[in-house]
């Protein structure tokens, strides 16, 4: 299998290791690629405001997801638990030990490669895997790379490829930590990155999370998911805004209670658990055990404690799973914009695309009886908020 090695500071991972990361992985046919934080780098001393390894793990986490590549990439921490300096020979003979039968590939920008022979022990390096070499900025072609790849493949006959880059993206973490820290938004950032930044006050960033901008309100709820759940959450928001504006609700409350519903989604179990009893958020004993409903009790009490989210906003993101007897008109905003948002493919959704527009409770009554043959098809308990919701809608929606 042909697998990629791409190794760096990440401090912090940017748009340019994006960029280079997919050309690479295009240019090589690769079947995996594997994303690596180095811990001490051996070739520059970390800067004065640099996040810590943890950080700049989770952070390469988050590219590595976001990179859209339908080929695995994983991040190994194997620099980060290593004692003393990173050095890229070690880690290519630990590669090569787990990897033994596999074609491994070493990413590495111009200057990198251009004085790869003064690295440690580059002759080894070069003996177990193949350099793969990619242009900076844009002048870089070719011509650049082609004496050092000769010197290479004659002296230490290395395998070396060389990869054009259409989409570069010509800006260093070092201007990016600059502007960071000069309170500017983050420009050359994956959207998701700066929400960890921006969450995490990384980098001499101070922004107060309870009065957060829209931009960085999204920014920080997506870096808390997973790639493939971020069309569902811009979906949702902007359903719930037409909503309001269609049902003389608040549009911003509607907003921001979409933007957060499901900012917890993707906790664990005991994540889950830990965090409502942070937030004082009591569970009864199905809740306890059932992790879909979880996210949704977790997800208030985060909006509240964390993004400084008011009631209204909160007790939509509280109910918006189960739904509940007599809901406000922001709760049921929610509970359906989250249904009928337009990523949803599912047969019913187009009925429920209709509805909001015309009958909101009967849309909602109909969300809620989806729920519960869904929930009943598959063979899970179904809540009893669910059901008082369904019933109190039967007994007292008006008929549009
Ligand atoms: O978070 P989303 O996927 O956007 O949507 P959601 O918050 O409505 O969660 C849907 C999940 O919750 C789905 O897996 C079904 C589950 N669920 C909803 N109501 C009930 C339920 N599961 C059980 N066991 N009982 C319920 O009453
Ligand atoms: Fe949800
Ligand atoms: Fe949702």
């Amino acid at each position: 299998m042909k697998i990629g090695v791409y190794g760096g500071t990440f401090d912090p991972p940017h748009l340019g290791h994006m960029s280079a990361a997919k050309a690479a992985a295009k240019a090589l046919h690769l079947e995996e690629l594997l994303i690596i934080p180095a811990g001490i780098p051996p070739h520059k001393a970390l800067s004065g405001c640099s996040a810590s390894g943890e950080d700049r793990l989770a952070m390469a986490e988050i590219m590595a997801d976001r990179l859209g590549l339908h080929i695995p990439v994983k991040v190994l921490d194997i620099e980060l638990r290593r004692a003393g300096k990173s050095y890229t020979s070690d880690t290519v003979r630990e590669l090569k030990a787990r990897y033994p039968d596999d074609d491994l590939w070493l990413f590495m920008g111009t200057d990198m490669f251009l004085s790869f022979h003064t690295w440690h022990e580059p002759e080894a390096i070069a003996s177990l895997v193949g350099l793969c070499a990619f242009g900076r900025s844009e002048g870089d072609g070719e011509a650049v790379f082609a004496a050092q790849k000769e010197r290479l493949e004659q002296s230490w006959n290395a395998r070396i490829v060389t990869v054009e880059n259409p989409n570069v993206v010509e800006v260093s973490s070092t201007q990016i930590r600059e502007s960071l820290q000069q309170g500017e938004s983050g420009a050359y950032l994956d959207e998701s990155v700066w929400g960890y930044i921006l969450t995490h006050h990384l980098y001499g960033t101070h922004a107060d999370l309870k009065s957060l901008s829209f931009p960085e309100l999204r920014a920080a709820s997506y870096s808390m998911v997973k790639a493939k759940r971020i069309p569902h959450i811009r979906g949702t928001e902007e359903t719930a805004a037409k909503m309001a504006l269609r049902w003389g609700a608040d549009e911003i409350l509607a907003r921001k209670a979409a933007i957060l519903h499901d900012c917890t989604k993707y906790f664990g179990l005991s994540e889950q658990l830990s965090t409502c009893e942070k937030y004082d958020i009591l569970l009864d004993d199905m809740e306890k055990t059932t992790l879909p409903l979880l996210h949704a009790k977790s997800g208030a009490g985060i909006a509240r404690a964390v993004f400084g989210m008011p009631d209204e906003v909160c007790e939509a993101i509280f109910w918006h799973t189960t739904g509940k007897a007599d809901m406000t008109l922001l709760e049921k905003i929610l509970y359906i914009a989250d249904y009928a948002e337009p990523s949803r493919k599912y047969p019913w959704a187009a009925e429920l695309r209709e509805l909001i527009d015309c009958d909101l409770d009967a849309a909602v009554l109909r969300g809620l009886e989806i729920t519960i043959e869904h929930t009943t098809s598959q063979h899970q308990p179904i809540h009893y908020r669910t059901l008082e919701a369904r019933d109190w809608l039967l007994a007292h929606r008006k008929e549009a």
